[in-house]
């Protein structure tokens, strides 16, 4: 493919776009640190041994005081109490500690000190600014318009891989802004991006003119092979490419998460575009100072969560001669690296999610603004990091993608197919998952169907979701092959369904069972067994008597 105009980036050149030297910048003053003393907050806490606990109660409570931990025999005393009080559980033998409650000084942050964080409000609008992010862990991998290498806040940057050669001068402005947003180091210079130890991995898909579509599916796979990690897209075309989308798609097979922003055409009616509207792609609209979605941000189903993104402060390429930094950017370009940032931050902390649960995680732990819930305009709410980092995990969602046969058999979108549910020596399984009306509307499972054997599939949902099993020579499960299904089983709520699949014959087969949505239903996890018994085999066909011999 060559240069394919319809794919752009999310960038509103004209929005008010004031660049801002940064000898100007550097003038701000540089954040003060707190000052760490404990302070006494005013009351006494006092000790008695858990044996003594109940003797000496009325003698606390008559002091005003109240428990703090009754496993640990801890009271809360007023201080002007504290002297005679301490005195009588001390002749009482029931003081084990006295002590003032203390103000604990909680973990200190170090407070970046590059110029231009004070105008990178976005920080404390995520809840970034008050929290120690991580070394570098999980990567952050950036496919855009490549980023200029030279400039102060990478050229000497530890943890950036470039993982094909920059040509900054062809349209790089984008790409080394984007990059910074999500990763410009702690460095006393210039800005800070949302993770400034991230480790970033560096794909140029704009070498010369544009945006290629070639070379973005080159940098998403090559950023897909290169681990599990987090792809920041702040791309996209407003035509469904079957084969980008495969990319996502293998990307998200591999174990990585997928982020995109949501798109700029919001006064146009905010047409879908891709790969924002894909499934299993973390979509990031953007919001203003008063969190407010921003006038151009695309609104859509697809939409997962919101970011900061008017009024951004960015690197710029230096190599033509600019200044290195500008503020007064807008578009959702900017948001979805500081989403990228964060869930890499996050996974880094909490290495033992998956992509999966990451996904749930960035979108259901944002603070809800506008309309009370899930919204177009900017999905579960604005990026929260502080939320993110306690968030409760969901279950994993495995075996995804897996929205139609094309995905889960081999030699399908992918050489290999997503692995099979069950397989020959594996027939008896079971799986939990998670289904949701837009982002992953359908599991299909490829399973094994033994010479002689009937496999039943039980599903037991926690909302309303149907199941049906397809002959093995399934092309799709969409409507327009339905005559390829064995059996539907759609029980109302969450009762459970059960199908099965017989293979009388004497070799085995693979053949798939899905899970689907029930019409109203919006978001279900279950979990499905696979069971297996014989069939018996065809009864021979009945030998004919011999006819009796007359007797001779
Ligand atoms: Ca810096
Ligand atoms: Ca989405
Ligand atoms: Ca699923
Ligand atoms: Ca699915």
């Amino acid at each position: 493919m060559g240069i394919a105009s319809s794919y752009r980036t999310f960038m509103q050149g004209v929005y008010g776009v004031s660049v801002r030297r940064f000898v100007l910048a550097a003038a701000f003053a540089v954040l003060a640190f707190p000052a760490a003393a404990p302070a006494a907050v005013g009351d006494t806490l006092v000790q008695v041994g858990l044996a003594d606990d109940c003797r000496v109660a009325p003698l606390l409570l008559r002091a005003g005081a109240t428990r703090v931990a009754s496993e640990l025999g801890v009271w809360m005393l007023p201080t002007a109490e504290a002297g005679p009080v301490t005195a009588a559980l001390r002749d009482a033998g029931a003081l084990l500690h006295a002590q003032p409650d203390r103000l604990l000084g909680g973990l200190q942050v170090v407070q970046p000190t590059d110029p231009l964080v004070p105008e990178e409000w976005w920080r404390a609008t995520v809840r970034a600014d008050q929290l120690e992010p991580p070394g570098p862990g999980k990567p952050v991998s950036i496919v855009d318009s490549g980023i200029d290498t030279t400039h102060p806040e990478f050229v000497a940057r530890p943890s950036l891989i470039v993982m094909n050669e920059q040509s900054p001068t062809g349209g790089g402005t984008h790409g080394t802004q984007v990059t910074s947003l999500a990763g410009a180091p702690a460095d006393g210079q210039g800005m800070v991006g949302i993770y400034p130890q991230a480790l970033l991995n560096i794909w140029d898909a704009a070498p010369s003119r544009g945006l290629e579509t070639s070379l973005v599916i080159a940098g998403i796979t090559a950023a897909a092979r290169a681990g599990k990690g987090v792809l920041n897209l702040s791309l996209s075309g407003r035509s469904r490419d079957a084969m980008l989308e495969n990319a996502v798609n293998f990307a998200v097979a591999s174990g990585s998460l997928v982020i995109a922003a949501a798109g700029n055409s919001r006064e146009e009616g905010s047409p879908l575009e891709y790969p924002a509207a894909l499934p299993h792609v973390l979509t990031v609209a953007a919001t203003t100072r008063d969190d407010t979605v921003a006038e151009f941000s695309s609104a859509s189903p697809f939409v997962d969560l919101a970011a900061p993104g008017v009024d951004m402060v960015t690197a710029l390429p230096v190599a033509l001669g600019g200044p290195p930094y500008g503020s007064g950017f807008a578009g959702t370009s900017f948001s979805s690296p500081l989403v990228a940032g964060a869930a890499a931050w996050v996974w880094t902390v909490r290495p033992e999610l998956d992509a999966s649960q990451l996904f749930e995680i960035m979108r259901r732990s944002s603070r809800d603004v506008g309309p009370v819930g899930r919204d177009d305009d900017t999905g579960f709410g604005i990026l929260d990091v502080a939320a993110a980092l306690a968030f409760v995990a969901p279950v994993r969602d495995p075996l995804e993608p897996n929205e139609d046969v094309d995905e889960v058999r081999p030699n399908g979108f992918f050489s290999v197919g997503v692995p099979p549910l069950s397989a020959p020596g594996r027939v008896r399984t079971r799986v939990v998952a998670r289904l949701d009306r837009v982002e992953d509307p359908r599991d299909v499972y490829r399973i094994w169907v033994p010479a002689r054997t009937q496999v039943d599939a039980v599903l037991t949902p926690d909302a309303d979701v149907n199941l049906s099993a397809w002959r093995p020579t399934a092309a799709s499960v969409l409507a327009d092959a339905r005559s390829e299904r064995l059996a539907l089983s759609s029980k109302p709520g969450t009762t459970q369904e059960r199908v099965f699949v017989r293979n009388a014959g004497a070799k085995g087969t693979w053949a798939y069972v899905s899970a689907e949505l029930a019409r109203a239903t919006t978001t279900a996890s279950y979990r499905m067994a696979l069971t297996s018994k014989p069939v018996p085999a065809p009864a021979p066909k009945p030998k004919p008597k011999p006819k009796a011999k007359k007797p001779a």
